[in-house]
């Protein structure tokens, strides 16, 4: 009978060696592993989570071949118990995220400003493990949705964590945390059908936010291009709320926190993000990873706006307002360091998942400020770690674990990994000689803050102020930013089923600008604008800054020329290999990903030899690709001018502004796809060869992404 059981077991599963023949139980596979490469579990052997030795991974217990299961299964009742609870509860919001290990490097000393370890000395290391996340979307949901982007950095300082959770947005939608939950209800899936998933174009979010004026500049931000950006590298960072840095000395100063991506700013557009959805729903993790893999380290500088409390007052808007900036005119930017990001993460439950971010953890040398937003966060980010994390002692799980050493008496509790020795856990104590001892004014110390005032609730009336920062923000755009936000606004107010919410978007768009209002408006067949929302504040504050030059993704282009842009190469059977090779090569040098993509993967016969194509029309089409090269050779021109998913792939690029570099007699499919010839712009190359020049040329098309004056309402293509 042990015989017939095991022979069974040889014939099924994934019991065949390298050779495809049966091994017997026991034989450890990783000396010649399936695909020839060395496991690093070499010569382990299969145990339970207690450490016995498991003899059989396929099959239960059972009384006979055909008889039942028997309960006594301990191997299999704990495989499956296990599995059972393999899932912890997904962040309530910016569930969808992924991360990488890096360090940050101050530029030099800063203790001037403040005392923060990290900031102490030039060229000092700190290691970081930073998240970027979507929002509203739940964890399996896409990258590519219209939100604003998470921007979560914990430094593992000499003097504990400190979490600096922040967006690419730098402001917020609310003024004060009481309205978070509602914000949140409001914008995440609608609770009686479980829709739409990742996304804001739906009533109840329309409804809250055209009901709390206060959202419209961040409504500006996120229905702009920031809302849809090309990569979490390239996209910025912001604290958003006032902090404090406070030196040595006590001195403080009021601070605001950004990371500009030396990879630019870039965005996609929105026919674009939604197809990539489709095409690939990890578009930003994918990113993420293969550019780490290659090497290509994304880099961020961090930098603060620094002022006093005395240029706070004459501000025309409170600093401790989340939904206003400083315009960098105002108060510019200090480089203090960088951040490279250089690792991705060896678990993604491990590390990304179970990472714990909280704007609670600070450390020496930073402090809050009052914004009313900032203080529920102190509360809200520990308080979800516990039900999330199972506990309160999620900081010892290794990914949330401080590199500075951890002496307290907190005791216990589920999850508790610490073995504390002694009897002593207690404070001040005289058995332990007094340790852990508290360390006066070399450890964190609270900004003294004078407060005297009465217990109410309410706001100070700066913050009644909610259209001056939104026109800023629009008019500081680009013309066809301007158009993308007129557009962004249409579709989402499009997709609602209540037409009182349109008028009332409408009417509070009136407030930001007249000719965006009419604009949407149109967008949406309303015949006539309905009156502007009420102001809520009569004081007529009088902004410092109309328009900013720093507010529209064009202010950083980036300093990396072309590298990690994809480059898709358009080959079939018949392509000259000569001109692909010419091209392909000096791109590559450039650092840019160049990938040969034909109607099938594997081996074409092309013209002078034969082409390893990387990709097909079918799994990567247009959208995934930054530009398209579409190579020459009749045969293939022929074949690709009637292949309808090579059309449908040319078109995208056009449609979408991205670089065509199109050679010789490849023209031809253009024509076929219908793309208009009479006027290219500088991203639409027509040459007749792949040489230095047509090279030079379409490095500076990538380098400026894309070609915004391709574009007509409604698409010619
Ligand atoms: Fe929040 C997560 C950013 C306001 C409550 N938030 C979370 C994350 C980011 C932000 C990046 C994901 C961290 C990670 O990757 O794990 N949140 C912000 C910013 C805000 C903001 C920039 C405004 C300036 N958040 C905010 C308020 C509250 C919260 C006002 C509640 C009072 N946020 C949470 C949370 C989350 C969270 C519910 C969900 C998962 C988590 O904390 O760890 O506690």
């Amino acid at each position: 009978m042990s015989e017939l059981a095991s022979a069974s077991s040889l014939s099924e599963g994934n019991d065949t060696g390298k050779s495809g023949k049966p091994v017997a139980p026991g034989v450890c596979q990783a000396a010649g592993s399936l695909d020839g490469h060395r496991c690093d579990a070499s010569g382990r052997r299969l145990t339970t989570n207690q450490g016995v030795p498991v003899s059989d991974n396929q099959h239960s217990l059972k009384a006979g071949l055909r008889g039942p299961a028997l309960l006594k299964d301990f191997v299999l009742r704990e495989k499956l118990t296990h599995f059972d609870h393999e899932r912890i509860p997904e962040r309530i919001v910016h569930a969808r995220g992924s991360a990488a290990h890096g360090y940050f490097e101050s530029y030099a000393d800063h203790s001037a400003l403040t005392a923060a370890a990290l900031l102490s000395e030039k060229g000092k290391r700190t290691p970081v493990f930073v998240r970027f996340s979507t929002v509203a979307g739940e964890r399996g949901s896409k990258d590519t949705a219209r939100d604003a982007r998470g921007f979560a950095v914990k430094f593992y300082t000499e003097e504990g964590n400190w979490d600096l959770v922040g967006n690419n947005i730098p402001v917020f939608f609310i003024q004060d945390a009481m309205k978070f939950p509602d914000l949140v209800h409001a914008v995440k899936a609608e609770p009686h059908h479980g829709m739409p998933q990742a996304a804001s174009a739906h009533d109840t979010f329309w409804d809250f936010v055209t009901l709390m004026p206060e959202t419209a500049h961040m409504l500006m931000w996120v229905m702009s291009d920031h809302g849809i950006p090309r990569s979490y590298r390239m996209m910025k960072g912001f604290a958003v709320h006032t902090f404090r840095f406070i030196n040595r000395e006590g001195k403080a100063s009021l601070v605001k926190f950004h990371w500009t991506p030396k990879q630019g700013t870039h965005s996609l557009v929105w026919d674009e993000a939604v197809k990539i959805s489709g095409a690939d729903p990890d578009y930003h993790r994918r990113d993420l990873w293969e550019a780490i893999e290659a090497g290509e380290y994304p880099e961020w500088e961090l930098g603060v706006q620094v002022f006093s409390e005395e240029q706070a007052e004459q501000f025309s808007f409170d600093v401790l307002d989340a939904t206003k900036l400083i315009p960098e005119e105002l108060v510019p930017v200090t480089p203090l360091g960088r951040m490279v990001l250089n690792r991705n993460p060896d678990n993604f439950f491990a590390e990304t998942e179970q990472v714990a971010f909280c704007t609670a953890h600070i450390v020496p040398g930073i402090d809050f400020t009052n914004d009313p937003l900032l203080a529920g966060r102190i509360h809200s980010y520990v308080d979800t770690q516990l039900s999330r994390l199972g506990g309160p002692n999620f900081h010892e799980i290794p990914i949330n674990a401080p590199v500075a050493p951890v002496h307290n008496n907190q005791r216990d509790g589920m999850h508790r990994q610490a073995v504390h020795r002694g009897r002593v856990a207690y404070e001040p104590n005289s058995l332990a000689g007094g340790c852990p001892f508290q360390a006066g004014g070399a450890g964190f110390v609270s900004f003294p803050e004078q407060v005297a005032a009465d217990e109410l609730r309410g706001k100070p009336e700066k913050f009644a102020e909610h259209y001056n920062q939104a026109r800023m923000f629009y008019a500081s755009q680009a013309p066809h930013e301007q158009k993308h936000i007129a557009d962004a606004f249409g579709f989402e107010l499009s997709k609602l089923t209540v037409p009182a919410i349109r008028h009332r978007a409408v009417a509070l768009l009136r407030n930001v600008d007249e000719t965006l209002a009419q604009k949407v408006a149109d967008h949406l067949g309303m015949r006539e604008l309905p009156e502007p929302l009420p102001l809520a504040s009569k004081q007529g504050y009088q902004p410092e800054v109309q328009r900013s030059e720093h507010l529209s993704l064009l202010a950083h282009p980036g300093e990396v020329g072309i590298r990690t842009r994809k480059v898709a190469i358009m080959c079939a059977a018949g392509t000259d290999a000569a001109e692909v090779q010419a091209i392909a090569q000096p791109l590559m040098d450039k650092g840019a990903v160049v990938r040969l993509v034909g109607p099938h993967v594997g081996l074409i016969q092309a013209k002078g030899g034969e082409l390893d194509l990387d990709a097909s029309f079918a799994n990567s089409p247009g959208p995934l690709f930054d530009a398209l090269v579409i190579a020459p050779g009749s045969e293939a021109v022929k074949s690709l001018s009637d292949d309808g998913q090579a059309l449908e792939f040319v078109k995208e690029q056009f449609r979408h502004c991205k670089p065509l570099l199109v050679i010789g007699e490849a023209r031809e499919v253009l024509q076929a796809a219908g793309i208009p010839l009479d006027n290219p712009d500088k991203g639409l190359l027509l040459v007749s060869k792949a040489d230095d020049k047509a090279l030079r040329q379409f490095v500076s098309a990538l380098e400026a992404h894309r070609h915004p004056e391709r574009e007509t309402d409604p698409p010619r293509v």
